[in-house]
């Protein structure tokens, strides 16, 4: 086969870190608890300082918020609640300053209940929108099948006027869009044109390998015209501009990320795939049944994609995001170590190959949070309260797996100073916000050179200045070893080495590399002692001298 592994060297995104902000938990400009466009206006400053590339926006369309902006009721307008279609126009003016692109998030599986579209559909029968989402015949009362929706209960909705059930994968007021539909794919290829000329630097697509279900088979992801559709949709979108698109794809092996990322461009530059974020939870079963990190498995997880997809595809890295508990509480030390270990997940993540995406607050090391139950706000935690409790569960055990996975530990308040509420809101924030902002917060971390902020700067701007970053080939290294991850990155007489002790103990190691010959780029204690031995958490990334 033609090596196409050169075809996308020069692209831009190969080389840029992607920064995620989460709109209604960012900035809040007017005052009225929730996160702004005009907020996000006001941060640039600080996030060129941090030295990203690219912010992932998650939806800021019009949307009755029944799922956070993931049901989008109108495509092709800003909600209120954010600011106005000139103040997203704004933000990519003036983001683009700041040498920053806009990337938009998507959400093309599922619309709003209340899009026009919808609103037509469920009139009658007859009207051509009808058939833009996917419908069974029924008798009210016997579900189509047993297929179970994201967020609990039956993925059937019944409708009594038209004795039908619409299928919605995620919310009742997320029905699924039906992707065999020519007229609709086209609606859809055409909002992103109009995007497109609006000047945004790329997407993101929500539960994309989700979009060619087969409910009467009960297939959800990986459906047989999956392909077909992101090709189209790629040839008439995407290929027209110079874009990042990523995917996110649960259901992604290696396998079927080297399709999605296929050099050729064929259909998007990269996925989302989750394989190291399932690993502790109880095998088969839910995120909410808790299991220890398998940390062997772990190392072989990564070791797969990354070997797996070099010349082949492209990874996407990340720890966290907006459905994801705080990396540092999860599998890192939130306690004692949380400088630490932040920064030994920061190093070892960002030596990769691949983009990276920072979640917004994961450059300070914030962290999870225990509410009690009254003071959370999301749809699937909400739901997967009731349900677990009706089946017996009891409450204790029911609020370790919310504290533990709930996907609120993401969305708190971002943490800017330690003023009231941690400075994102003069009003009465829509979350609360996490009560250790007092200590940890961006105001105290930027001018800190050992802050975590600094840690990621650094790693940020190390990206940008060694090609081996971008090119060189992944190896592992003490693959046996049950405490450390280390691993080299080779281009041609360019070497990368990093070192990381995942736990809370010393550890020793040898090595055949002889450390003393290369240049210590980044770590994360003060003074490093080049023998074997790395303390709790410790981190150390190296590269060969010139
Ligand atoms: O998430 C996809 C998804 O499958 C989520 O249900 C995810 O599995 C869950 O949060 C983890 O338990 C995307 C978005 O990222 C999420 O915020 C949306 O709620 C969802 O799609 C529906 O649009
Ligand atoms: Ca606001």
């Amino acid at each position: 086969m033609k090596d196409l592994s050169q075809a996308n060297s020069d692209k831009w995104w190969k080389q840029a870190v992607i920064y995620q902000i989460y709109p209604r938990s960012f900035a809040d400009s007017n005052g009225d608890g929730i996160g702004d466009l005009q907020g996000i206006i006001t941060k640039l400053d600080y996030l060129e300082e941090l030295g990203i590339d690219a912010i992932w926006l998650s939806p800021v369309c019009r949307s009755p918020q029944d799922d956070n902006g993931y049901d989008i009721s109108d495509y092709q307008d800003i909600d209120p609640m954010f600011g106005t279609l000139a103040d997203m126009e704004e933000l990519i003016r003036e983001a683009k300053k700041h040498h920053i692109r806009i990337i938009m998030d998507l959400v093309l599986n599922h619309s709003s209940d209340e899009h026009y579209w919808f609103q037509e559909a469920k009139k009658s029968k007859e009207t051509p929108y009808h058939d833009y989402y996917v419908w069974r015949d029924g008798v009210e009362g016997e579900y189509p099948n047993d297929m179970r929706a994201a967020f609990g209960g039956s993925a059937w909705e019944w409708v009594p006027s038209l004795q039908q059930y619409y299928f919605h994968q995620f919310s009742v007021k997320q029905p699924d869009l039906n992707w065999e539909n020519p007229k609709l794919r086209q609606e859809i290829y055409d909002m992103i044109n109009w995007w497109i000329s609006k000047g945004v630097g790329g997407f993101r697509l929500d539960v994309i390998d989700q979009i060619a279900k087969e409910p009467d088979k009960k297939i959800t992801n990986n459906g047989p015209r999956l392909h077909e559709y992101l090709r189209e949709l790629s040839r008439e979108t995407f290929q027209k501009a110079d874009l990042v698109t990523v995917g996110e794809a649960w259901g992604a092996t290696t396998e079927l990320a080297k399709l999605y990322s296929c050099p050729d461009n064929s259909e998007l530059s990269m996925v989302f795939q989750f394989e190291h974020i399932c690993l502790d939870q109880i095998e088969g079963k839910e995120k909410w049944d808790l299991a220890p990190l398998p940390f062997m498995k772990l190392k072989e997880v990564f070791w797969r994609w990354q070997t797996q997809l070099h010349g082949k595809g492209w990874n996407s890295l990340f720890w966290n995001n907006h459905d994801l508990p705080r990396i540092v509480s999860r599998w890192g030390n939130d306690g004692r170590y949380r400088v630490e270990s932040a920064k030994m997940l920061a190093i070892l993540l960002h030596g990769l190959q691949g983009t990276p995406y920072i979640y917004q607050g994961e450059e300070l090391g914030m962290t999870n949070v225990q509410y009690g139950i009254e003071d959370y706000r999301d749809i699937e935690t909400l739901n997967l309260y009731k349900e677990r409790l009706e089946k017996g569960f009891s409450k204790d055990e029911v609020m370790r797996s919310i504290h533990a996975k709930s996907r609120d530990n993401a969305r708190t308040p971002m943490q800017w100073s330690d003023a009231e509420n941690a400075g994102f809101t003069t009003g009465t924030p829509w979350l609360k916000v996490n009560p250790n902002y007092t200590e940890i917060h961006a105001a105290g971390q930027l001018q800190d050179e050992n802050s975590v902020f600094s840690c990621y700067k650094r790693l940020v701007h190390l990206r940008k200045e060694y090609p081996v970053f971008v090119d060189g080939d992944f190896c592992m290294l003490l693959k046996e070893d049950e405490n450390i991850f280390a691993y080299t990155r080779t281009n041609g007489d360019s070497r990368l080495l990093v070192l990381c002790n995942f736990y809370d103990t010393t550890v020793s190691f040898s090595l055949e590399e002889d450390l003393t010959a290369m240049e210590l780029l980044i770590s994360n204690y003060k003074e490093i002692d080049q023998t074997g031995t790395l303390r709790p958490y410790e981190a150390r990334m190296y590269i060969s001298k010139m």
